[in-house]
């Protein structure tokens, strides 16, 4: 009730205001001065108020810099991901230089060429040679950074497969991934998601083979330095294979193979090491620490410690558990690699183990 006769003495306060305001208005529009013509005291104070966004604006933005930089990703963990990473700061670098000459001269002018009464602007129809400037400056900057973003690109996306890159099929679904590898013979066998029964979850093509050998599991491994190759297929929407420490991505399309490679440069241990991934795992698990005080209380476990991984993602928004298809990546040394692959089942094998069943 008290809240209800507050809410009740606040909204009639506001109309009072707003009345007393109007014949304020009223009494005023008798004077000699048009209030829709701003005085010399307008424009100062609009003058003013461009400087003072000026200044506001820039600090904000240089603090957000300064305060939120912490949170980009850390060098890349893959070979052309330095291109990238170079080309972003490069095209951003640039933007930023301009953004602050332009936003000084349109904020400065504007304060110091403000309206006073008795200033007439200076009539000036156009010059030439400035219109050639401002026009071949950017002409230049933008063809330089588009020929520099095409030469990236096409080093980026051109991955030739030689006898050393490694072939893997990632396989996405709602909601996980699995991972094919060709096996000996470095070929992966064919496959289709009508082959899809039983044990043979991603679809192999049972009578190709090239497919016996392949090794089908749920955890990727990669060795450091190598070529990789990705293929990916999805088995029923749009999905897209999201390696954000290797500066990746790629969608993957039902009814069609999309491909990408890259070479890992930085192994999950290396990572691990580095002074960002350091302190950004104490930072997490003091908050993990934080917040298991409650949930011991409660009578629940505590929560487990982090520790770094990296991750394959889903970055398409592709059904209800699409925060959660994620596959752990292992980098590491090549013969850890080829001691982890010796050790997985094939495909030939998980056939042959169901027949005798
Ligand atoms: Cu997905």
């Amino acid at each position: 009730m008290t809240v209800f006769l507050i809410i009740i003495v606040i909204a009639l306060l506001g109309i009072t205001l707003w009345q007393m305001s109007k014949i304020l208005n009223l009494s005023k529009s008798h004077s000699s001065e048009d209030p829709s013509i701003a005085t010399d005291k307008d424009n100062k104070n609009q003058g003013y108020l461009m400087l003072g966004f000026l200044i506001v604006f820039n600090i904000f933005m240089f603090y957000n810099f300064w305060e939120y930089s912490r949170f980009y990703l850390p060098e890349a963990a893959s070979a052309h991901g330095v291109q990238f990473d170079n080309l972003m700061f490069l095209s951003l670098a640039i933007i930023m230089f301009v953004q602050v000459i332009t936003q000084f001269l349109l904020h400065y002018f504007s304060f110091i060429y403000r309206g006073e009464k008795g200033k007439r602007a200076y009539f000036y129809a156009d010059n030439d040679k400035l219109e050639f400037i401002w026009t071949i400056i950017p002409v230049i900057v933008l063809a330089g950074l588009i020929i520099y973003g095409l030469f990236t690109w096409s080093d980026i996306m051109n991955v030739e497969e030689d006898e050393d890159t490694i072939v893997i099929e990632l396989y996405a679904y709602q909601f996980g991934w699995k991972a094919r590898y060709a096996g000996e013979d470095n070929t992966l066998g064919k496959a289709n998601v009508r082959f899809i029964e039983g044990i043979n979850t991603v679809g192999v093509d049972e009578s190709d083979s090239y497919a016996k050998d392949d090794k089908i599991v749920s955890e990727l491994h990669l060795p450091v330095d190598k070529k990789v190759l990705f293929k990916m297929r999805s088995q029923d929407v749009l999905h897209s294979a999201y390696f954000p420490f290797f500066r990746a991505q790629m969608n993957v399309v039902p009814g069609m193979i999309t491909q990408f490679g890259f070479t890992p440069t930085i192994t999950s241990e290396e990572m691990r090491q580095t002074d960002y991934m350091v302190d950004k795992v104490k930072t997490i698990n003091q908050i993990r620490k934080e917040n298991s005080k409650e949930l011991v209380a409660n009578g629940d476990m505590a929560l487990d410690p982090y520790e770094f991984e990296y991750y394959l993602l889903c970055n398409k928004i592709c059904g209800i558990s699409h925060y959660n298809m994620q596959m752990k990546i292992v980098v590491e040394n090549e013969e850890d690699y080829k001691e982890w692959i010796a050790e997985q089942e094939s495909f030939g094998e998980t056939l042959a183990k169901q027949e005798e069943q």
